[in-house]
């Protein structure tokens, strides 16, 4: 089952339920901020305090960075691109069985785009949901000339107590911490004590996300770069749409293609970035 949903203000999302789990994405942004198998607590985090308005990112959820991850060099322009302060049109819903309901969005260069980034392109987002969470994130080039990317589905995950949680799977993968701007080598699992914005390189494996009563794994296609983000205090009191101690309750792990690996795609040619979780 499924329904198409709107607040006062115009904005608008999909509910979707079906017998492994239910969801809720944007039309902006084409951004899930719910997810939860039906047996379990939700998966992803949301603030409390978020906002739910066009052109403006929810805090919490996916994100989808695009097509730049991070500061552009031009720093006039947005943190992590535009696409999720973007409408997105809603292409299908197919309830393809009882528990797996499909939903595919586009993005299409306009005017406004290409005052940011001068490109044509077509962006084409499939999201899968039933006992995992499967997105796909399709770039294609629409231009003549070649563009280069960089993205991230920038997963904000639901925890009990980032004190009392580990990620294990980067083990003796090289990252630059994005703090300090310096190259290191990941030893052992990952546990948090102060902030962390990593970039981890070279992932080819999956990744388990360790918490008290359950684990999180995130499995990729399409990329060898991975992030990891806790704001910790001080940062968090300084995030938009964060209560002051939100930083407990949420770790991101981006499945990502940043740094060195960026994608440079020719006309007419396409990259895809997947993604799942559950
Ligand atoms: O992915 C980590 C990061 O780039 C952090 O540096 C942090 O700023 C975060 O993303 C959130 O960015 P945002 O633009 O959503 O406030």
């Amino acid at each position: 089952m499924y329904k198409l949903k709107k607040l006062p203000n115009g904005f608008e999302y999909i509910e979707i339920k079906n017998s492994s789990a239910s969801a809720k994405i944007a039309l902006n942004g084409a951004h899930i901020f719910h997810y939860q198998q039906t047996t379990k607590e939700p998966l992803l985090w949301l603030s409390e305090i978020s906002d739910f308005e066009n052109e403006k990112s929810i805090r919490g959820g996916i994100p989808i960075c695009w097509p730049w991850f991070g500061m552009n060099k031009n720093e006039n322009l947005p943190q992590h691109g535009f696409a999720r302060m973007s409408l997105f049109e809603l292409t299908n819903i197919s309830e393809l069985a009882p528990n797996n309901t499909q939903v595919s969005f586009i993005l299409k260069d306009t005017q406004e785009s290409r005052k940011l980034w001068p490109y044509s392109f077509i962006l084409e987002y499939t999201l899968t949901v039933s006992d995992k969470l499967s997105l796909e994130l399709k770039t294609t080039n629409k231009d003549s000339k070649d563009f280069k990317i960089t993205q991230a589905l920038h997963s904000y995950f639901k925890i009990s107590d980032i004190l009392d949680v580990a990620i294990i799977g980067l083990d003796k993968k090289p990252y630059l911490d994005a703090l300090t701007m310096k190259d290191g080598i990941q030893d052992g699992k990952i546990s948090f004590d102060t902030e962390v914005d990593r970039i981890y390189k070279e992932v080819d494996s999956k990744i388990n996300l360790i918490d008290k009563d359950k684990i999180i794994s995130i499995e990729n296609k399409g990329s060898s770069s991975t992030v990891v983000w806790n704001p910790w205090i001080d940062k968090c009191l300084r995030m938009s749409a964060m209560k002051g101690d939100a930083y407990k309750r949420f770790v991101c792990i981006e499945s990502a293609n940043a740094l060195d690996d960026f994608k440079i795609i020719k006309p007419n040619q396409t990259h895809t970035l997947k993604a799942t979780v559950y």
